[in-house]
């Protein structure tokens, strides 16, 4: 008997989603079947990383207050947008040269720093290794925002490559991870309670799904009204959930009487532009940084003055945690409490610790061991 290699295993279960019709009846089949197909897309995926060196990828040394990682099909003008977002006067080459490296660079936008990372073309395949694919999107795996970058010749087919790519190495867009707890217990079945009604999925879909990955005893809790694939997503658990804007580019190449027939049924929030002459590349990078919602704040030496002047740029929702690791390598493990004023305090100058959320403009003080 011949064994079945993966990626004939994930055919037929595809192949057999398909065949089946979606009903009250094969439900918790489906699901099944979904859950499977994950997990066999896992296995796929962990021995492309495997077999590409263990996915290191490219060595991109972080810097500058938040990381945007340029993703599109090769020719789309990735490097030429660089180019214009960091004010670089390298001149790109006029001739089809794809980009090798992962090159950064940054750009300085009201007070914020963001580092820009422009990545080698990605192709059909990407996410199972093609090209330098394994690479390139463990770089957008690990940016605080994808910026799609699609050809205006092209989009359609560029965006839904992309977005097909993206979605195998565990990345979603724009949305955040579905709010569902499931703790593990000794016994009693599997427990769900919900805050709202089940619409897109059902109690006993999700037990069926569960039982697909061993979880026989668990409680469940759910808030939102997840599908069966977001439930799947928390069971897989390595998913990211990153921000994401597109950008339509080479807008100077097409006559404005056929610009609006040309973008019909593009994306609401897409901005066309033009990396070569710089058209809407302001507006970009205004979109860019309030896309990130960057936070300020500021820090108060113990006794002394807050420093309004130069404020610690931070993402949303960052910590004090983040903050320390923001600072030095070594503050995280020499950090002994916080004093916190400011909209994320419960009273001025509270003691805070490392999983603390700071808001934008907080004062911050951080009490650290002796080095
Ligand atoms: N007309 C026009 N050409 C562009 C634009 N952006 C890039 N290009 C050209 O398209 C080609 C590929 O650009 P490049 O930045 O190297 O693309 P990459 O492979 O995505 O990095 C080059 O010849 C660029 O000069 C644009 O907005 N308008
Ligand atoms: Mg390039």
């Amino acid at each position: 008997m011949q064994v079945s290699t993966i990626e004939d295993q994930i055919r037929e279960i595809e192949e057999e989603l398909k065949r089946t019709k979606y009903n009250k009846a094969t439900e918790h089949h489906v699901g099944r079947l979904k859950a499977k197909l994950a997990r066999l897309k896992r296995d796929q995926l962990e021995r492309t990383m495997s077999r590409s060196g263990g996915g290191t990828g490219f060595d991109v040394k972080k810097s500058g207050d938040a990381s945007v990682a340029l993703i599109g099909l090769p020719s789309v003008g990735k490097s030429t947008l660089l180019n214009q977002l960091t004010n670089r006067s390298t001149k790109t080459a006029h001739y089809a040269f794809t980009t090798l490296d992962a090159i950064p660079g940054i750009m300085e936008h009201k007070g914020a720093r963001i580092q820009i990372i422009d990545l080698p073309g990605i192709i059909s395949g990407a996410s199972k290794g093609k090209g330098r694919g394994r690479e390139v999107l463990s770089v957008a795996r690990s940016s605080d925002l994808i910026l799609i970058v699609l050809d205006i010749f092209d989009w359609k087919s560029h965006l839904e490559l992309i977005m097909q790519e993206l979605f195998h190495v565990g990345i979603r867009l724009n949305s955040s991870p579905p709010d569902i707890v499931i703790k593990k217990t000794e016994r009693g079945g599997i427990a769900i309670s919900t805050l709202k009604p089940l619409t897109k999925t059902s109690e006993k879909t999700i037990q069926e799904v569960m039982r697909e990955y061993k979880i026989i005893n668990a409680d469940v809790t759910i808030r939102g009204d997840p599908s069966i694939e977001e439930v799947i997503d928390v069971l897989e658990g390595n998913r990211v959930y990153i921000k994401a804007l597109i950008v339509v580019n080479k807008m100077d190449l097409v006559p404005a009487n056929i610009l609006s027939e040309l973008t019909d049924g593009i994306p609401e929030d897409a901005l066309l532009i033009s990396a070569e002459t710089g058209k809407n590349i302001d507006l970009l990078r205004d979109m860019i940084t309030e896309k990130l919602e960057l936070i300020r704040i500021y820090l108060k030496p113990q006794g002394g003055e807050p420093d309004y002047e130069e404020p610690l740029i931070m993402i949303k929702n960052s910590t004090v945690g983040d903050v320390c690791d923001k600072i030095h390598k070594s503050f995280r493990s020499r950090f002994r409490y916080a004093r916190v004023w400011g909209k994320s305090a419960k009273h001025p100058g509270q003691v805070v610790h490392l999983d603390h959320v700071l808001e934008d403009e907080d004062v911050l003080t951080l009490i650290l061991r002796k080095a």
